[in-house]
């Protein structure tokens, strides 16, 4: 008998009775709504990756652009020896940046709740850079997160607007469990979408590929596969549009008509036009970062953006 392989089939039926209870909590609410982290299955995380390259989506180049022209000066400002840790650690390109820039790096520490996503993660880079501590944690970088082993200061890490996923409440909360983890001599880069054109916003998030669609159908597939639900894809539509007075781009599926879906055994009525939602994305602004920064105990050392002020890099610095 195998010990990693029981583990690893327990961790997925763990996973898998998560994803359960949430869907059949969430299609029970009125509003429906399902929580994003839910789209990221294996399939869905390849079309995120696929979102990335999208002309429509600036988010992910523009942050990248703004982190390779800024990785000296942010060498520079978080100073040698320090332990960077990744709060949701996605493909690691951004983090590589950072490695490659941050002087004497004593441990890179990526948080994530997929085991399989941080395993390899974490192989790819030890190979890359055999010098480098690798200490990865599996841990949902909302919940409570296990303390990072080292006395190097810490120096944290939360690209690609993800913060834009959390309503108010969550990021602060998200902010204040930073603070907490990173420490007082501890420091966050922050990557923050930015308000903007409307058209420009909605665009990002109806691409005129389907990517985006795709993504957020995908959903349906998965509980089509994990929890032997009975969804019609053709029967749903992705839906994504900017609610200016919430600053955020808010994202849906809908029912194309009355129909009703078995899921996990339970039976769910949908009526024509009746929505499900799935994600916010928020779009900050400077008094928006500012109040963010503030309710963790953070203060703006450095913001950074694009030309054409699409996208902040932000570098906040532990206040007591
Ligand atoms: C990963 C949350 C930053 O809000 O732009 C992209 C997710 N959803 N297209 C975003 C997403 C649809 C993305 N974040």
């Amino acid at each position: 008998m195998n010990g990693s392989v029981l583990t690893l089939d327990y961790a997925e039926s763990a996973d898998r009775e998560e994803f359960r209870r949430a869907v059949l909590a969430g299609l029970s609410l009125r509003p429906r709504a399902i929580p994003p982290k839910f789209l990221y299955d294996a399939r869905g995380s390849a079309l995120f990756d696929e979102i990335c390259e999208l002309p429509e989506y600036y988010l992910t180049r523009t942050e990248t652009q703004i982190l390779r022209d800024r990785a000296a000066e942010i060498g520079r400002r978080a100073g040698p020896g320090c332990a960077l840790v990744e709060f949701g650690s996605g493909s690691s390109v951004k983090s590589r940046l950072l490695i490659e820039a941050l002087p004497g790096l004593a441990v890179y520490a990526p948080i994530d709740i997929s085991r399989d996503h941080l395993d390899a993660v974490a192989a790819r880079l030890r190979r890359d850079y055999p010098a480098l501590q690798v200490e990865p944690v599996c841990a949902d970088f909302m919940g409570p997160v296990p303390a990072i082993a080292t006395t190097a200061r810490k120096l944290g890490f939360f690209p690609g607007s993800t913060i834009g996923n959390l309503e108010p409440e969550e990021a602060r909360s998200f902010m204040r469990g930073a603070r907490a983890l990173l420490g007082d001599d501890g420091a966050l880069i922050l990557g923050v979408d930015l308000k903007k054109d409307p058209q420009r916003l909605h665009d990002a998030y109806n691409d005129s590929a389907g990517v985006t669609a795709a993504f957020t159908l995908n959903l349906l597939r998965r509980m089509n596969r994990e929890l032997h639900a009975t969804f019609d894809l053709a029967a749903f539509a992705h839906e994504a549009f900017y609610n200016a007075a919430e600053s955020r781009i808010e994202i849906y599926f809908r029912s194309l008509r009355d129909q009703s879906v078995m899921v996990a055994g339970r039976r769910f009525d949908f009526a024509e036009g009746e929505r499900v939602h799935t994600e916010y994305s928020y779009k900050y602004d400077t008094a928006s970062i500012e109040a963010l920064a503030q309710s963790g105990s953070f203060r703006i050392a450095t913001t950074w953006t694009d030309q054409s002020g699409l996208f902040a890099v932000v570098y906040l610095e532990a206040e007591r």
